[in-house]
This record gives C-alpha cells, structure tokens and sequence, in this order.
C-alpha cells in the first residue's frame, strides 16, 4: 500500500486564496512567513515586499477598495503584525475591505507568557481595531478561516479583518485527499442588499416636497461601483450634488450640477438631503449647526442600518447596498416628481461663479517661491489630459488645496487620508493602486506625510511602478520654521532635496521652484512612466496651521 498523498499548511493558505481569486499580496516576511511568501509567488500569487508593513497594509486596504475584493497583507509575528495593525484599523474605519494574515509564535508559550520570539496574543490585539479577528488552529481549518475572513471583509459594511496563523499550523501536515476536501469557494461574499419598498417610497415622497434639495455622495458610493445608477438619479432630478473628498470623479468635478465650488452655501440652506455611502460624521460637522440647517431632513442611503440617527434623525433611512438602492429610485421615480426649485439652483450658480471668481486671483498668481495654490495650477494643467491618473494625496495644506484644485473626471480615482485624516498612507496607496490598475499615479505628499512611508520610493523603483511622488516642501508640517536655532516642533530640515532619495534607488528625481518646471517634469515622468519624484520647493510661510481644520485644535480658557 503507498503512502497517502500530503500537503501542508503553507500550501493550503496559498491554495485558499488561490481558490477564491486572490492574486496579489502586500508584506515584509520573516520568520513564521517567509517561505509562505515564496511560495505565493511560485504558485503564480504576486507580491510585493515592503520596507515596513504600515504601507503593505494600506497598499492592501486601497487594493480592497478598488477592487471589492480583500486586499491581503502579510506580517510577521508582533512587531510586524503591530506595525500592520494601523493600516488595519485605517481600512475598518475608512470601511475598506483588507485581510491582515500574520505568522504568530507557539500559542503555548505565549498564553502563559513564558517569552517566545515576538510573543504576542496578536488574535486579541487585533480585535477592538478589526471588523473581526480569527484564529485557524489546526491545519484543515486554513479554508474555513480564509472563507470567513474573506466574507467578513466584503460583505455588508466593508473592512479589516484579522487572520491569525501560528507557525505550528503552517508547518503542519495533512493528508491530501482530506485537505482539498476542507478547502471553501466563497459564492457571492457580499451579496446584494435590497431596500425594503417602502423605504424608497418613503425617501422619495420626502424629497418630492424639497425645494432645496442636495445629494452629498461619500466614498462608500464610490466603493459601491453604481457609477451609472448614481449619474442616472442626480441627472434625471437635477438635484445638485456635492461630492466627499473620495467621491469627487463619481460625476466629473465639472459637470454643472457640482456644488463644490458653493459647499457651505449648499450645505447650510438644503432642505432635504439625500446621504449616498457618507457618514454624518466630523467631515460633515456631524451634520449640526452652524454649518447645516436646524431644519433640514434627510435620505440616507448605507448598507448599515445602524449608521441611521447616529448624529442627527434620519427621517428616510434607505438600508441596503447603493447599486440596487439606486437602481429602485430610479425604477421607482416619475418625470419631474422631484424638482428642485429655480430660485434655489439659480442661487447656487450664482454662488459658485463667485467663489470661483474669487478663488481665480490666488489661483492665476505666480509667485515666487511657489504658493500651495500655484504648484496644484501647474499640476493640474499638466494632468488636464490625464483623467486616467489617480491622483493619491496626503498632508495638511497639501491635502486641503490639492481636493479644492485638482478636478477629477473619473471614479475612484482620488485616494487620501481619508475619515481619520491619517498620515503616511502616500506610498502604500499609490503602490496599491498602481498594482491593481496597472495606470500611473501622481502622490502630492506635504514633506511631512511623505516621510510617514518615505522608504517605500526603493519598492516603487525595485518593481518599477508608474508612480510619481511629487513632494510640496514648505520644510515642515503645516509651515516651516522661521527662526534658526532649535527646531520647532513643526519644523523639519530647510531646503532638504527630496528628489535624491529616489536618486539612491535608479529611480529619476527633479528639484523644481517654478511652475513652468513643475509642468515640465511631471509631463516627462508620465511620459516615461517610471518612477519619479519631484521635489517642489513652496513657500514656507505659505501654510496655515493644520490647514482648514485649525479650528479642531484646543483651546485653552486661560489664552486670550
Ligand atoms: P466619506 O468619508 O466619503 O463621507 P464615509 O466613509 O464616511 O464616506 O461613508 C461611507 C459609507 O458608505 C459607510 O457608512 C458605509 O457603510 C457605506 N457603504 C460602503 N459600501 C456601501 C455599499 N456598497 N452600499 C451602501 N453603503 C455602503
Ligand atoms: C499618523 C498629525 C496632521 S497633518 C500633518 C501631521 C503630522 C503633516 C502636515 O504637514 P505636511 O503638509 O504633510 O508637510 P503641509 O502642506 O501642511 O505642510 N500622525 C499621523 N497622522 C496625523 N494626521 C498626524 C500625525 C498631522
Ligand atoms: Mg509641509
């Protein structure tokens, strides 16, 4: 009689994943995972090896988004696993799909707290930051743990799930025949969710009574890829429409229905608002006073029912996923039973060729050094024939000017710091993206988010990624320092020349402290396609203190 046929636990986890379409993986290795990673690649998995697992994890988040499939990131135990752990709970909170798969210590020894190598009870660690957090024990339970883990991440409310495997259950044998057997396809992981009827009449009979409605489109309507169902509903009830940071391209950022140019006019006037996969959360002011209107009622459209009254009543919640919710509006909707009043759309074009006159004096300026607003012109008359671009972004005024400057014309192209407002998410997002798209990626970084993932320029030029960083280096965070002597603590180095830490790695590096050179440089980066960064000098004492959101920070009673 001949032996059975064995496998083991590596090659079940690749084969799990292999089986449920899984084709990329983001991590640095090390022991319990290193020949897990070899053998991912050798089976036809492709991965890419970070500098730190922060941005392996945030490369897997935004794969996550783009995609709705999970993104997976692969860690070492502890240290490897805690570094990945930011970019997990990031991806739960900006409601990503993403998988963290660690190797763990011997569980024996780490329970009892004898002092493994990297001990940690990483499965509990991970909990309170992920949609969930398992742990496979034995090796025929790899392709229930990944099925789970899969299905946790996509279905209902996108986000983080952690996957713990002890290093005893890779290296763990198992007979061939009982392995393939315990393998799980998943069959539609994040199934349809269709509003109840009488949730869209309901929503509809209250936004017939608007005179002064307005939909706000958030990332999850983005997530949601109902690009057509979305244009379909705003296009068909002339409703205006304002779009979050990562929702901006959903519709172009010129169609003539946009109110980003009357934001705060819009907001604080709307008598009904239609919510389309946006929380009411600080980037809406909670939708409270004294930016919304005590009066205003609203539409909410989230796959989570209880995301409903969690900062103001929700008089028509719509709970179900954003495809088919708007597919029943629009099947639902009779010609002209929704008409925004003239008076209130003819006020708002008014508004915004204000504003946008206004804005066209700092905008048209040249000043020297650079100011936020003349780089970010140079920058999008450069793009202005790319909308294939994504466009990643991060920083205080970076950020602020970039999301007001830089139009988009296409969906889910935009990616930033998102509902955290987080730093160092540059490099790892622009990676993703740049992996999953197979386009190129400009990432307008502040100095100071860019040095949160820096090291990252050496993985886009070891795999050659059509990414160009372009660096806005006012030398610090939010300004630089004025005096010399002690660095403040928003100070950075003066005059550093970014552009020849790209240098070190092949990659092509241009110092530029005009605009015409801006022009210049990032067309014959997106030209060649290979890795560029573009040290942009901007004036120092350009910036505002954390940029629009000065009013966030503290202030004390006792300081006048
Ligand atoms: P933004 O920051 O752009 O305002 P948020 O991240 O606050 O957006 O909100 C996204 C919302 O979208 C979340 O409440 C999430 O539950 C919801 N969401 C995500 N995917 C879907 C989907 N497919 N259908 C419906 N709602 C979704
Ligand atoms: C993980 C706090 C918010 S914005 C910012 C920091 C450090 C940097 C702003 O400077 P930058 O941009 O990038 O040079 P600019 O154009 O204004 O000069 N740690 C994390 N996340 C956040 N948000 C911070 C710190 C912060
Ligand atoms: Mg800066």
């Amino acid at each position: 009689m001949t032996a059975p046929a064995m496998t083991d636990g590596f090659h079940l986890v690749v084969d799990a994943l292999k089986l449920n379409g899984i084709d990329t993986i983001y991590g640095v290795v090390g022991i319990p995972v290193t020949d897990l990673a070899r053998l991912a690649q050798a089976e036809g998995i492709r991965y890419f090896g970070f500098r730190h697992e922060q941005s392996a994890g945030n490369a897997a988040a935004i794969a996550g988004y783009l995609t709705q499939k999970p993104g997976i990131c692969l860690t070492v135990s502890a240290p490897g696993f805690m570094n990945g752990l930011v970019a997990l709970a990031n991806a739960t909170t900006n409601c990503f799909p993403m998988i963290l798969i660690s190797g763990s210590s011997d569980r024996a020894i780490v329970d009892l707290e004898q002092g493994d190598y990297e001990e940690l009870d990483q499965m509990n660690a991970a909990k309170p930051y992920a949609k969930a957090a398992y742990r496979i024990n034995r090796p025929q339970d790899i392709g229930i743990g990944i099925a789970r883990a899969i299905r946790v991440a996509v279905s209902g409310r996108p986000g983080g799930v952690y996957l713990d495997l002890p290093a005893e259950v890779l290296g763990s044998v198992l007979d061939m025949e009982i392995a393939k057997k315990s393998l799980i396809q998943v069959v539609d992981p994040a199934p349809r969710q269709i509003p109840a009827p009488d949730s869209i009449t309901r929503a509809i009979d209250l936004l017939a009574t608007a005179q002064r409605p307005l939909v706000i489109l958030g990332k999850g309507a983005a997530y949601a890829q109902a690009d057509k169902e979305i244009r379909s509903f705003i296009e068909a009830t002339h409703i205006p429409f304002l779009p979050m940071s990562m929702a901006k391209g959903l519709l172009p950022d010129d169609h003539p229905q946009s109110v980003a140019a009357a934001r705060s006019y819009a907001i604080s006037r709307a008598d009904v608002v239609i919510l389309i996969g946006a929380r009411l959360n600080w980037l809406l002011s909670h939708g409270k006073g004294p930016l919304w209107s005590e009066s205003a009622r609203f539409v909410q459209v989230d796959i989570s029912p209880t995301e409903m009254d969690s900062n103001r009543p929700i008089s028509a919640p719509v709970v179900g996923d954003i495809k088919s919710a708007l597919a029943a509006f629009n099947a639902a909707l009779k010609p002209g039973q929704i008409k925004p009043s003239t008076a209130w759309l003819d006020s708002i074009t008014e508004r915004k060729q204000k504003n946008v006159e206004r804005m066209a004096a700092r905008l048209n300026a040249d000043p020297n050094p650079m100011s936020f607003a003349s780089a970010l012109r140079a920058i999008r008359n450069a793009l202005a024939k790319r909308p294939d671009v994504y466009i990643v972004n991060e920083g205080a005024n970076t950020l602020d000017f970039a999301r007001n400057i830089i139009d988009m014309h296409e969906p889910r192209r935009r990616l930033d710091s998102g509902t955290w407002g987080v730093m160092g998410i540059g490099m790892g997002y622009a990676i993703g993206a740049a992996a999953v798209s197979g386009q190129p990626v400009v990432a307008i970084e502040g100095d100071s988010a860019f040095g949160f993932c820096g090291m990252e320029v050496e993985t886009i030029c070891r795999y050659q990624l059509p990414v160009v960083t372009i660096i806005f280096n006012n030398n610090g965070i939010y300004r630089g320092d004025v005096s010399s002597g002690v660095p403040s603590p928003t100070g950075l180095i003066k005059n550093a020349r970014y552009d020849k830490i790209i240098e070190a790695f092949g990659g092509t590096g241009y110092h530029v402290t005009d605009t015409p050179s801006i022009i210049k440089a990032l067309s014959d980066a997106l030209e060649a396609g290979k890795p560029a960064l573009i040290n942009a000098v901007i004036d120092p004492t350009a910036g505002t203190e954390s940029g629009h959101i000065q009013g966030l920070n503290p202030k004390s009673a006792l300081v006048v």
